[in-house]
C-alpha cells in the first residue's frame, strides 16, 4: 500500500527538514491533526500510559499536544494506584496529569471513581457493608474532590452492567444494593459540583445492555440527581463494527438529555472468541493467534480503513450529540490489545502506527472533512 510520507516534527525543525533534499524529506508533509480537523465537531481525545504522563519522550509529547485536546488517563486514577491502602492516597502521578493538560491545552476525563476491577487490595479483605460504604464514600469525596475544577469531567461509574442489561455482580451491588450507582453520583456531584459526571460502559451499544443502561440514567435522574452524559467506549472488531446499534444508541441516549461520547475507542484486528471488553476474560494462545506478527496485510489495512471512515462518517453526521471521540492508546504500540486477551501480540487497533505515522484509516478519516 502506497503511504504518504509525513514529518514528525513541527515548527521550525520541520521548514529545516522539508528544506532538504533528502529522498524522503522532499516529499514529506506535515501530518494534519485530528483536534483541528474535527474542533467545530467533537473533542479528539487519548488514553494516556504512565511514561507519556511523564512526558519521558519530547517527541511523543509534542505529537499529543498536536493531535488530541482531550485524554484520558489509561490507568494512573484507578482505585488501586490512587488510593493503595485505606487512609493512604497517591496522587503523584494524578497530578502531573492535571500539569500535562494545562500545559497542553488539553482537557482531562478522570477515569474512573467505582470501577468492580483494578480495586485496591485491601478490598478483598472487608466482608461487610459498613467498611465498603465508608471507602466507597471517602474515595469518592477525597478523588473527587482533589480534582473538582482540574478535570472536565469523571467516569463516576464504570462497567456496572452484564450483557444482558442486569446489574453485574461486583462488591459495590453486593454489600451497597442496586443503589450504588445513584449513591455514586450524588456523591461526586456533592464533591466535584463543577465536574461533569459521566457513565461509561463497552457494548452499551447494544439492544440489551442498553436498556440497562438507559434505565441507569432515568434512574439517576428520577432521584434528583445530575448525570451529564454517558460513555459508550467502542472496543469493537474489525469487519464487525455494529453501525446500526450505535447510531440508535446516540439518538436513543441523546433523547435522555445526556451527552454521548465513545471513550475508549480502538478496532481490533486479531482473532478473537468473543465480543467486549471484559479484562477478566482471556484465551490460551495457539498458532494461529497472532497473525501478523510483521504486517497488517493490505485487505485487513481497507477494512479497518473503511471502518474508521463509516464510524466518523456516522460520528459527525450526529454532532450535535456527540462531544468527544477518545482512542484508547496513541499508537498500535501503546494498545491494550497487544496483550489482551492473550500476552504479546501483534494488534493494530489504532490511526497511528508504532511510529507515529499515519495509517490508511487516519486519511480516510482526515478525508471526510476534505
Ligand atoms: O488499557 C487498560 C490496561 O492497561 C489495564 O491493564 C486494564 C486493567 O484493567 O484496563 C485497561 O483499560 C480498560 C478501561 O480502564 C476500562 N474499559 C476497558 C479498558 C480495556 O480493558
Amino acid at each position: 500500500m502506497l503511504l504518504k510520507k509525513y514529518i514528525l516534527t513541527t515548527g521550525a525543525a520541520a521548514l529545516v527538514l522539508s528544506s532538504l533534499s533528502l529522498p524522503n524529506a522532499a516529499s514529506a508533509q506535515k501530518i494534519p491533526s485530528l483536534k483541528d480537523t474535527f474542533k467545530k465537531d467533537f473533542g479528539i481525545g487519548t488514553a494516556m500510559n504512565n511514561a507519556q504522563i511523564d512526558e519521558r519522550d519530547p517527541a511523543t509529547t509534542a505529537f499529543i499536544a498536536s493531535q488530541f485536546n482531550m485524554a484520558t488517563p489509561e490507568n494512573i486514577m484507578k482505585s488501586a494506584l490512587i488510593h493503595p491502602k485505606w487512609d493512604t492516597y497517591n496522587f503523584e502521578m494524578a497530578d502531573k496529569l492535571i500539569v500535562f493538560g494545562k500545559k497542553h491545552n488539553i482537557k482531562i476525563n478522570g477515569h474512573t471513581l467505582i470501577w468492580h476491577s483494578q480495586l485496591p487490595s485491601f478490598i478483598r479483605g472487608i466482608k461487610n457493608a459498613d467498611s465498603i460504604r465508608t471507602f466507597f464514600t471517602d474515595h469518592i469525596k477525597t478523588v473527587a474532590g482533589r480534582y473538582d475544577g482540574k478535570v472536565l469531567s469523571w467516569d463516576v461509574v464504570n462497567e456496572a452492567l452484564n450483557e444482558d442489561g442486569t446489574m453485574r455482580k461486583s462488591v459495590f451491588l453486593q454489600y451497597l444494593g442496586d443503589d450504588f450507582v445513584t449513591e455514586a453520583f450524588r456523591l461526586a456531584q456533592q464533591a466535584a459540583p463543577k465536574t461533569e459526571l459521566y457513565y461509561n460502559d463497552y457494548n452499551n451499544e447494544q439492544p440489551a445492555k442498553r436498556a440497562g443502561c438507559m434505565a441507569l440514567i432515568k434512574k439517576i435522574k428520577a432521584a434528583g440527581v445530575r448525570i451529564d452524559g454517558v460513555g459508550i467506549q467502542g472496543h469493537w472488531h474489525v469487519g464487525k463494527v455494529p453501525f446500526k446499534d450505535i447510531e440508535e444508541s446516540i439518538l436513543q441516549y441523546a433523547a435522555l438529555g445526556v451527552k454521548v461520547m465513545f471513550t475508549e475507542l480502538d478496532i481490533e484486528v486479531l482473532p478473537r472468541n468473543f465480543q467486549g471488553a471484559d479484562v477478566g476474560q482471556r484465551m490460551t494462545a495457539n498458532a494461529q493467534s497472532n497473525p501478523y506478527p510483521e504486517a497488517l496485510p493490505d485487505s485487513v489495512q481497507n477494512q479497518l480503513a473503511a471502518d474508521y471512515e463509516n464510524l466518523f462518517r456516522l460520528f459527525l453526521k450526529h454532532k450535535d450529540k456527540v462531544t468527544r471521540v477518545t482512542f484508547w492508546g496513541v499508537n498500535d504500540a501503546d494498545s491494550w490489545l497487544n496483550n489482551w486477551p492473550i500476552r504479546g501480540r501483534t494488534s493494530y487497533p489504532l490511526l497511528f502506527d508504532r511510529k507515529n505515522q499515519p495509517k490508511p484509516a487516519f486519511e480516510k478519516v482526515i478525508a471526510l472533512k476534505n
